[in-house]
């Protein structure tokens, strides 16, 4: 089984709120006091954080379930209980974070430790001594915590690499990997040796490095799924420089060329717009002269080629050989020169979390028609439902303004309520009216 896990669906429950209480100050000379009930403490948050020592979602596979812990309820003497201790998931830099149920988009995580909130824990209950007010001053009630809840998000993992090594199979980009870096790809004489991303750190004498990331081979048609398939190519989106590696002695060296080339632009404009560089490898199968012919011949005619590149694109093309090591040493010259020079920042692409998508709940609702009722349905009427002592008055006449500001009155006017019918509001029967109770 492959070990390198790109995506994964994992839920996270935040914790729920604890319940707040009723009780009682008893002072010596004073039996019966005032409201004494503590409120109850936060719901535990859940929140995704960057850990840089991870490079896979993998351990996602053996667990993809989280629960956060509950708030403590109130206690005696007006003493808050406890909230719930956060739960931070740890993930590695480059994962995505999506909200499967609203499909959008929550977090974009690339910086080492770089954390987000995505699920809020619910609120404790108030305890009565909370509770009190001037016209109520010995509330004999408490609010229940308010519910945690449950997010279903997907994962997905986009390496962070600054060069991106991109070709047929068997061109030799796992070689060169292995010759600039410290990696060991599986190198070998045939098609899609490679079958996951490989990454390799060139560390250059000043001190700086920079990332390569090898991928699985492109063949025409990939787009379709021939081969590998491009999937891959999700990977190497955020590079900054492309190296395009190719077999000088193929026989088909210009149309292979322009087959990745067209694949890039089927996958994305972006990926055909990225800069990149040719490589023509294995140079030592064929003699010097015709070697130099080709690469001479490549930099004036190659383009345009099928994704539209003009020839001012393709910043160089070099012949090497990784056999002979041959040309090597100009490439890890040229790469970093390249990269100052490129003033492109490795690109997030549209990855702007979007603006709505925050760790609360949706605020929307919908109401619909059964057989006899009209329901109200929506994760934010749920929980404040949750929240309400359907037989204490005051906790009601919050609740029907808190859903007067959400609109759920007037839509169910709309929708032809009378009053005196029976809706139900997240499970719960009310009478609909003025107020509805
Ligand atoms: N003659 C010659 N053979 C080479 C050279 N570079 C790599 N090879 C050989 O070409 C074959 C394929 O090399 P890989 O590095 O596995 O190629 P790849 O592009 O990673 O292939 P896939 O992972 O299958 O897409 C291996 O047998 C290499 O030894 C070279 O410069 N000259
Ligand atoms: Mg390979």
């Amino acid at each position: 089984m492959s070990k390198f896990v790109d995506q994964v669906v994992i839920t996270v429950r935040s914790g729920d709120g604890g319940n707040g209480i009723v009780a009682w100050r008893r002072e010596k000379y004073e039996p019966l006091g005032g409201p004494a009930g503590g409120n109850g403490g936060r719901g535990a948050h859940v929140y995704l954080e960057v850990d840089p020592s991870l490079a896979t979602l993998l351990d996602f596979r053996y667990k993809s379930s989280f629960v956060a812990p509950s708030g403590a309820r109130g206690g005696p003497k007006g003493k808050h209980g406890q909230h719930g201790k956060d739960l931070v998931i740890k993930v590695p830099a480059g994962t995505t974070v999506k909200d499967l149920d609203s499909g959008n988009l929550i977090a974009d995580l690339t910086e080492p430790n770089q954390k987000v909130l995505v699920a809020v824990g619910g609120h404790g209950g108030k305890g009565n001594a909370d509770l009190a007010t001037a016209t109520r001053p010995s509330p004999a009630y408490c609010e229940p915590g308010q519910s945690g809840i449950a997010r279903h998000l997907e994962l997905e993992l986009k390496i962070l690499a600054d060069v991106g090594i991109i070709g047929m199979p068997n061109a030799g980009k796992s070689t060169l990997l292995s010759l600039m870096t410290s990696a060991r790809p599986k190198i070998a004489d045939y098609p899609f040796s490679t079958l996951e991303p490989n990454l390799g750190v060139v560390k250059e004498n000043d001190g700086d490095s920079y990332v390569l990331a090898d991928i699985p081979g492109l063949v025409k048609g990939a787009s379709q799924g021939i081969g590998l398939g491009h999937k891959f190519l999700r990977h190497i989106e955020r590079t900054r420089l492309l190296v395009h590696i190719c077999d000088i002695s193929s026989s088909t060296l210009v149309e292979d060329i322009a087959a990745v080339n067209q694949e890039l632009h089927q996958y994305s404009k972006h990926l055909s717009e990225l800069p990149q560089i040719l490589v023509l490898n294995k140079s030592d199968l064929i003699d010097k002269q015709l070697s130099d012919k080709i690469a001479t011949n490549l930099k004036a005619k190659l383009v345009p080629v099928a994704s539209g590149k003009t020839s001012k694109d393709v910043t160089c093309v070099l012949a090497i050989s990784c056999i002979n090591q041959q040309g090597l040493a100009h490439l890890k010259k040229v790469l970093p020169i390249l990269l100052s020079q490129l003033n492109n920042q490795p690109e997030y692409l549209n990855l702007q979390p979007d603006a709505k998508a925050s760790a609360h709940p949706d605020r929307s609702f919908v109401v619909v028609r059964n057989k006899k009722n009209l329901l109200v349905l929506g994760d934010h009427i749920e929980r404040l439902i949750s929240v309400t002592n359907l037989r204490n008055t005051e906790s009601l006449h919050h609740l029907n303004d808190a859903l007067r500001k959400l609109g759920v009155q007037e839509t169910l006017n709309k929708q032809g309520a009378q009053p005196g019918d029976e809706v139900i509001v997240a499970g719960i029967r009310l009478t609909f009216g003025d107020e509805l109770y």
